[in-house]
């Protein structure tokens, strides 16, 4: 018979052997924790490792992500597609075992991890999740929302603020199916923690409103599964279990230290653990009777299937209920999305309304959540000024009612991106967050990790520039805009009026699977005149907002959000003085950048390059649109606190120093 040891065991072979083979990884937390890690997935996680996608399964979530074999060997013993060969190529290009866990490479990787403390703001979001849908979803008798979140931490995770941030969310709406299991081994990278760690974790954790089950001996498995079994025996409180390790558990000289952290044991410390842990097999070799001991996949299809059952039986009850649940939970937008979401662009064109785009995004929401039940939005206590509520908003926090779509984060930028990458990985929702602009920063981890992961989340900025006048240049953002734009794989929309605004918010609502981030004004914006063809190419990043009637143009102006209007007087100053200039309204870069040359070159002829860039921010980023021989009309300075015309005026956005720079260029 085998013993849970053994079984246990086999992960710290796992982990020993491939961070070896690779010369580089972590197996001091896979050997710390794969006694709980046994525990949890043998007696206690519900999923099925031939369908990773399986929309009730409980999800897991490795905060502790430097920890990465742990993971990869629970999925292959378990069953998940990741044969052995996969393992031996750990930190390998093209491998499904990178360094950290990924979700886009390693079936059954829930979200990304590395980045210490981001995994239990995810784990929140997905907590969240679960207990929003079934407010949605759930029917008397019928439960087809019904899973537990658990996320495995380190000392690195709880030192780092955010974990602050997320468990107070978490405590004060009462995630109970959330199980948080603190590695307590009193080892960080730099040596026993006590020198810079001596909170008194649970006692932190009580005053979030937390259950806290202190003291649990992390290799004992009994005291594990009596934990985790009062941990999901009650729904009230998230739970977070302290449990007891010895970092590098079986290394006989690294065990308990630090040198287990991070590196490879090597070859005499393996085998002096193999010895230790009383295993004899080879490197990546597991005996048969170590396999079927792990071997989920029988237990997860009869557990999938019971599910189906329950599912089939609510369809029969519920049906146009059923059908939006697998509507949403697959991530397609409703049939009538394109046309009334098309619609309500075309009628704003019409009215031509010169507001902030701030309220312009508000009457997007306003126009779009109606259509989009998946939308559940947000703001870091600055609702009233980023305008992200709209009159269907209700209180999703309690996580009772059943029109619960909004969420109050309170002073927490960080937690709640990352928390909002955590409810788009859920699935069955379309997550929005919002501050100022110049508060990105807070949260700009975890906007990395929405476009890296990637997760569909959509983050609003507003307050954008100068503009926002006298809060002064503490919250004037400047280098914002290029630095958002230069994490890959998002997309940064800019917009100049109401009807870009409602185009920005269509792009961000259909990108599936990857991010945006939507940033607004604080002052009004001047209404644009567009035929219907510039109203279709506003989707394409950027388009000629306006040429010279019946001469060539000569120059080039670029604008972004409140320059376009600015550049479009300047391109009228210069035609009285008989210069013909082109306008081009760039509302999101990437995605012109990912346009056919054909398009650009229609937008951006490289013959002319007489080109005036005009952003109210960072100059440096619109080279490469204006190249060595255009100008950029940016800033290169922090702001200043003063009303936001006399600002524009100080810092050269003005029609004249424009129709100079024009002038300037036009050699
Ligand atoms: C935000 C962040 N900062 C720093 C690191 C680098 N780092 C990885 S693990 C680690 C120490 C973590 O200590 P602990 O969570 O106790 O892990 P253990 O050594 O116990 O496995 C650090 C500093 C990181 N991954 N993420
Ligand atoms: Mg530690």
């Amino acid at each position: 018979m085998t013993t849970r040891r053994e079984l246990a065991n086999a992960v710290r072979a796992l982990a020993m052997d491939a961070v070896e083979a690779a010369n580089s990884g972590h197996p001091g937390m896979p050997m710390g924790m794969a006694d709980i890690a046994e525990v949890l997935w043998n007696d206690f996680l519900q999923f099925n490792p031939a369908n990773p996608k399986w929309a009730n399964r409980d999800r897991f979530v490795l905060s502790n992500g430097h920890g990465s074999m742990l993971q990869y060997a629970l999925l292959h013993l378990t069953g998940f597609d990741l044969p052995i060969g996969q393992l031996k190529r750990f930190r390998q290009l093209h491998s499904k075992t990178a360094g950290h866990p990924e979700a886009s490479e390693t079936p059954g990787v829930e979200t990304t991890t590395g980045p210490l403390g981001q995994g239990l703001a995810n784990a929140v979001g997905f907590a969240l999740a679960e207990k929003v849908l079934a407010a949605h979803f759930n029917r008397p008798g019928h439960e087809v929302v019904d899973h537990h979140t658990y996320v495995f931490l380190g000392d690195g995770c709880l030192m780092e603020g955010i974990s602050h941030e997320v468990a107070s969310l978490a405590g004060t709406w009462k995630l109970g199916k959330l199980v948080a299991v603190y590695d307590d081994n009193g080892i960080s990278i730099d040596g026993e923690v006590h020198g810079w760690f001596t909170d008194n974790t649970p006692e932190r954790f009580e005053a979030y409103g937390w259950n806290v089950i202190r003291g649990v001996d992390g290799h004992d498995a009994a005291a594990i599964a009596a934990a985790l079994k009062a941990a999901t025996s009650q729904s009230e409180k998230p739970t977070l279990i302290c449990a007891k390790t010895i970092i590098g558990f079986g290394a006989p000289h690294k065990q308990g230290k630090e040198e287990s952290h991070g590196a490879a044991l090597g070859k005499d410390e393996v085998a002096a653990a193999r010895d230790e842990l009383d295993w004899h097999s080879a490197p990546f070799e597991i005996p048969a009777e170590i396999y079927a001991g792990w071997d989920h996949r029988k237990a997860g299809i009869e557990a999938e299937q019971a599910w189906h059952d329950a599912l089939a039986k609510y369809t029969a009850a519920f049906p146009e209920l059923a059908a939006e649940f697998n509507r949403r939970m697959s991530g397609e937008l409703p049939a009538d999305w394109p046309a009334k979401s098309q619609a309500f662009v075309d009628k704003l064109q019409a009215d031509g309304p010169t507001i902030a785009s701030r309220k312009a995004s508000q009457m997007s929401i306003e126009a779009f959540a109606p259509l989009l039940p998946e939308l559940i939005g947000g703001s870091a206590d600055l609702a009233g000024s980023n305008l992200t509520k709209w009159k269907g908003s209700v209180d999703a926090g309690n996580g009772h009612d059943p029109n619960g779509n909004y969420v109050y984060y309170g002073v927490r930028e960080f937690g709640m991106t990352a928390i909002a990458n955590g409810v788009a990985l859920h699935g069955g929702f379309i997550p929005y967050d919002a501050t100022f602009l110049v508060f990105s920063d807070y949260a700009r981890n975890a906007v990395r990790m929405s476009a890296l992961i990637p997760a569909h989340a959509i983050h609003v900025y507003t307050h954008d520039s100068i503009g926002l006048g006298e809060d002064g240049p503490t919250h004037q953002p400047v280098e914002h805009l290029a630095s958002l734009r230069y994490i890959p794989n998002n997309q940064v929309w800019r917009p100049c009026d109401a009807v870009e605004s409602a185009v920005s918010w269509k792009a961000a609502i259909e990108r599936k699977g990857a991010p945006a981030c939507l940033v607004f004004s604080r002052q009004n914006l001047k209404h644009q005149q567009r035929s219907g063809q510039q109203v279709a190419d506003i989707s394409r990043g950027a388009y000629v907002l306006s040429d010279p009637l019946d001469t060539k143009f000569k120059a080039i102006l670029i604008a972004t959000g409140s320059e376009v209007e600015l550049a479009m007087e300047a391109a009228r100053a210069l035609a009285q003085q008989g210069i013909a200039a082109r306008v081009v309204s760039m509302p999101c870069t990437e995605v012109f950048d990912a346009q056919p040359l054909e398009y650009r070159e229609g937008v951006l002829p490289g013959w002319c390059r007489a080109r005036v860039a005009v952003e109210a921010a960072t100059a440096d980023f619109w080279c490469k649109y204006v190249g060595l021989d255009g100008e950029v009309v940016g800033m290169t300075t922090f702001g200043a606190s003063a009303p936001a015309p006399q600002l524009f005026e100080h810092f050269g956005f003005t029609v004249a120093h424009v129709v100079d720079a024009v002038k300037r260029v036009i050699r």
